[in-house]
This record gives C-alpha cells, structure tokens and sequence, in this order.
C-alpha cells in the first residue's frame, strides 16, 4: 500500500506536467500539448444523493480524508492509462471532468459507475473496507465510462459479462501501469485490500485464477468461472455479468501473459481498438467479441503477428471459437 501510495503521488499527471513545464521550454507553435485531466472528488456525507459536496478539484491539496484523496490520485491513474496509453483524454475522449462521489451512503458495500461519475461507499466495516481502498476498483468503475461512450455494450447476459470483463481489464491495468508491472509480475487481481480481515479472500475477482479470489463463510466461494466449460446459465446479476465475465478476463489474462512485458501495451491497445474501433454491437456475444479482438489485431499487428497468435491462442484455451 506505502508502495502503491508512492507511485501514485509519482505517477500524478498534474506533478507530472507541473515538472515537465518547469524542465522543458514551451512547445512551439503547431507542437502536439498533451491535455492536462481535470478531476472532481465530491462528498456525499453518508447520505446516497449525488452528487455531493466537492471535496477536492483538479491541483488542490490533499485534503486528508483518505475516501477523497484516494478517489482523487486513482482517477489520477485511471485517467493517465487511458490518455497515455491509448490517447484517450478523459472517459468521454474529449477531455471531460473526471468525476467520483465518495463516502456515499452508509455502510454501503459496493462502488458503482452511475452514467456520469464513480461512486464508492465507505463499505460495513464487516465485509468490506471502502471502496476507495482499491485503485483496480477505481479503474474498473470509470472504465464502466468509457464503454458506456464507446461500444455501449448492453447490461446483460453475454454482452454485459463483456462490459464487467472490458472494466476489469482496463481496471487492473491502471494498477500494473502505476506500479510498472510486467504482465508476469502482477497479482491480476480485482479489489485486492478491500476485504476485512474477517473475510476469508484476497479480492472480488481474479482474471489469472476465476473462482479462486475468496471462499467465506458469509459471501460463500468466487463463482467465476475460467472456461465456456464452466459457463454458469442464470437470470440473477444480469445473466451472470459479474459471474461469467471471468471466462473473457481469463482470455486477457492469457493473452497478456503469453506476450509478456507490459500487458497495457500490446494486449491492452487490442482491447482498447476493439471497444473504440471495432462497431461491436450492443448485444456482443462473447464469440463475436473475440472475432473483434482478432480484427483489432490484425488492423495493428497483421495476421502474422505474435500478438494475432497470443490473441487466438487465448480464446482457444477458454473455449470460444471466433
Ligand atoms: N461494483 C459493481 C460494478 O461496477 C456495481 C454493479 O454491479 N453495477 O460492476
Ligand atoms: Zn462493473
């Protein structure tokens, strides 16, 4: 966490083009200037009406409540993946308002992407710490963003399993991209820290390991599946959004893993082509999502790539056919 901790107050995109400008001359005229992100931290003080009170905007100071000054240097990391990584500036591409609301509710046990903003709760105290705690769970919940403004992948069935795997892809890769982490190096998990020492479980999801992130008394065992062969058939969550979206965050995981180095940029930039430049209908399945995969790969790398074959490789070994 002090590591994390450091890497973010490092890694913060306003300190970062604070000591550009101060070590670099003024670009010249007709120079690419990299858009600086504009963040919004709001308090909701326990009560579930949003937006709140804003706690803290872009440059301020540190406030010293951890909900905020965690949600702000994580909105911090989400925004300098996306913008670094991808070119993409803010959730919106176009340079909109980062925008969290925390301390949301009481004891409330979930953080959730809300159209507009990420909200986080401060958790029971019980099961779980708040929500903020988690840079991969802030990562996940603006990435809910930048699909809702880009493949718009409906909230339901394989489609939406696809939404909840495209946010925990891009969620831990904030985290691997903070922390300078080679694929083989992280711990690819989802929500790692957020649980109470009374919970038996390291995190919400895991995308090397599905079905292996918890196994408790109160919450029962991680029901994700790594495989089609596993693929659970229900009408609860959604169709299974939260539960079969480890069958595709395992077909990341592989594919990352088999390219090695840093999984933001190559198996990362195919996900992230797929979602902006593929017309992915609304109601994707998940064999539709990986001929996709396959064509965003083929468009950057070409078919004779290593980045084709760890991609086609990947979906073979989870089970789905293009
Ligand atoms: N934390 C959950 C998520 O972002 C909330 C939800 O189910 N909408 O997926
Ligand atoms: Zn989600």
């Amino acid at each position: 966490a002090e590591a994390a901790r450091h890497a973010l107050a490092e890694l913060d995109p306003v300190a970062q083009a604070r000591s550009q400008a101060r070590q670099s001359p003024p670009p010249r005229p007709g120079t690419a200037v990299v858009p600086s992100l504009r963040r919004e931290v709001s308090d909701a003080g326990s009560r579930e009406t949003l937006p709140g009170t804003v706690a803290r905007v872009e440059g301020a100071a540190a406030t010293g409540d951890a909900a905020v000054d965690e949600a702000y240097d994580g909105l911090g990391a989400t925004g300098a993946l996306f913008r670094d990584a991808y070119g993409r500036v803010a959730v919106d591409g176009a340079g909109g308002l980062l925008a969290a609301t925390v301390h949301y509710g009481r004891e409330y046990d979930n953080a959730f992407w809300n159209g507009e903003r990420m909200v986080c709760g401060d958790g029971d105290g019980e099961i779980f710490e708040r929500f903020t705690k988690s840079v991969t769970v802030i990562g996940h919940e603006l990435a809910h963003g930048v699909v809702q403004y880009t493949a718009a992948l409906e909230y339901q069935g394989q489609a939406g399993a696809l939404n909840e795997s495209v946010s925990d892809v891009f969620g831990v890769l904030v985290e691997q991209k903070l922390l300078r982490q080679e694929a083989a190096r992280a711990s690819w998990l989802v929500g790692a820290g957020l649980f109470t020492d009374q919970v038996s479980g390291s995190a919400l999801r895991s995308l090397k390991a599905p079905g292996t992130a918890y196994d408790d008394d109160v919450l029962g065992r991680d029901p994700q599946p790594a495989t089609m062969a596993g693929y659970v058939s229900t009408q609860a969550d959604n169709g299974g959004v939260h539960i079969n979206s480890g069958i595709p965050n395992h077909a990341f995981y592989l594919a990352a893993t088999t390219l090695g180095g840093f999984a933001w940029e190559r198996a990362g930039q195919i996900w992230y082509d797929t979602i902006t430049e593929q017309s992915l209908p609304v109601d994707c399945t998940f064999a539709g999502f990986a001929a996709a995969t396959l064509a965003a790969a083929d468009k950057r790398y070409g078919t004779a790539s290593p980045e084709y074959s760890a991609v086609t490789d990947a979906w073979g070994a989870v089970g789905i056919r293009p």
